[in-house]
C-alpha cells in the first residue's frame, strides 16, 4: 500500500509494449521500505524521495537523447487518448512518437494508439491511482525510443495523485474538458500548478454547458499566473494546429550561443 496517496500502485504493475508477445511482470524492488512503525508523513517523505530520483534518471536519458517527453494528465474521460489519435496521424510526418499508456485495467488505450502504427507501451497500475517513475524506467528500457523523438505519457485519469510524481517529462500538460466545470483549477491546484500547457478540449460542446472560458482561465492563473492555454476539439480538430505549432517550438533545436 503507497502512503503517499493510499493507492496500490507498489504492488507489480503491468507493462506490455505493442508488437512484443510477451507481457511483462516485475516486481517491484527498488529499495523503499514500507515500515509499520514509520509515521505516514516519513513514508509519504520515503517514496517521493524514490520516485524523485528515479525521475531524474529518466530526466537525464531523455536529455541525453534529445526527446521531449510529455506527461498528459486529466481527469477521467478529457480526452487525453482523443488528442493523441488526432496528433499521431496528423503529425506523422514531422515526429517520430512513442507513447505510454497509464491505466488501471485493460489495453484498451494502448490498442487505440497502436492503430494509429506508433509504438506504444500499456502500463496497467492495478489498484494504484498513477504512474511512478519506476515504472517509467522499465517502460523506456523494452521500447528503446529514438534520438530526437517525442515520448507521450498518458497518465492515468486522475487529477490528483499524478500530481505528485515527477516522472522525468519535460513538462507537464493538462486537459481539461469542458464538460468538467470551469472551477476544477482552483478544486485541484496542484495539477495545474505544476503544468506548463493547459488544454481546454470539447469546445464543440460550448453550446450545451454552462462553462466560461473566461473564468476558468481566471481561476486556472490564481493558481499558476504562468500557465499556457490551447482550446480545442478534438472531435471537429479546431484549434489543434495550435496545438501542433506549440509541439514543433518545443522540439526547435536552441541557437547555439
Ligand atoms: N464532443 C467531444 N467528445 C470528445 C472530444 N474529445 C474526446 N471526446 C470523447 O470523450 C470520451 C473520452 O475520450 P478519451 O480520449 O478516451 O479520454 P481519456 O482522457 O483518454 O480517458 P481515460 O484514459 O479513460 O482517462 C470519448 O467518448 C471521446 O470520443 C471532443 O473534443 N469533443
Ligand atoms: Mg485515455
Amino acid at each position: 500500500m503507497c502512503a503517499t496517496c493510499g493507492c496500490d500502485s507498489h504492488s507489480s504493475p503491468t507493462i506490455r509494449v505493442s508488437g512484443e508477445s510477451q507481457s511483462h511482470d516485475h516486481s517491484h524492488d527498488h529499495g523503499h521500505s514500507h515500515s509499520h512503525t514509520k509515521t505516514v508523513v516519513e513514508v509519504e517523505k520515503d517514496v517521493l524521495h524514490e520516485n524523485n530520483l528515479l525521475a531524474q534518471r529518466n530526466r537525464g536519458y531523455f536529455e541525453a537523447k534529445k526527446i521531449l517527453a510529455l506527461n498528459l494528465v486529466s481527469s477521467p474521460g478529457s480526452g487525453k487518448t482523443s488528442l493523441l489519435e488526432k496528433t499521431l496521424i496528423d503529425c506523422k510526418d514531422e515526429f517520430q512518437f512513442y507513447v505510454i499508456e497509464g491505466d488501471q485495467q485493460t489495453t484498451r488505450d494502448a490498442d487505440r494508439i497502436h492503430a494509429t502504427g506508433t509504438k506504444v507501451a500499456q502500463i496497467n497500475t492495478g489498484k494504484g491511482c498513477h504512474l511512478d517513475a519506476h515504472m517509467i524506467l522499465h517502460a523506456l528500457q523494452s521500447m528503446k525510443p529514438k534520438e530526437n523523438s517525442v515520448f507521450f505519457i498518458e497518465n492515468v485519469g486522475n487529477l490528483v495523485c499524478p500530481a505528485m510524481f515527477d516522472l522525468g517529462e519535460q513538462e507537464r500538460v493538462v486537459i481539461i474538458s469542458v464538460t468538467e466545470g470551469d472551477d476544477k483549477p482552483i478544486k485541484y491546484p496542484d495539477m495545474f500548478h505544476s503544468s506548463t500547457l493547459c488544454i481546454i478540449n470539447k469546445t464543440d460542446l460550448l453550446p450545451y454547458v454552462p462553462f466560461s472560458m473566461d473564468k476558468v482561465k481566471e481561476y486556472a492563473r490564481q493558481v499558476n499566473p504562468t500557465l499556457e492555454f490551447i482550446e480545442v476539439s478534438c472531435t471537429s480538430g479546431e484549434g489543434l494546429d495550435r496545438w501542433y505549432q506549440w509541439l514543433k517550438e518545443k522540439t526547435k533545436v536552441p541557437a547555439e550561443a
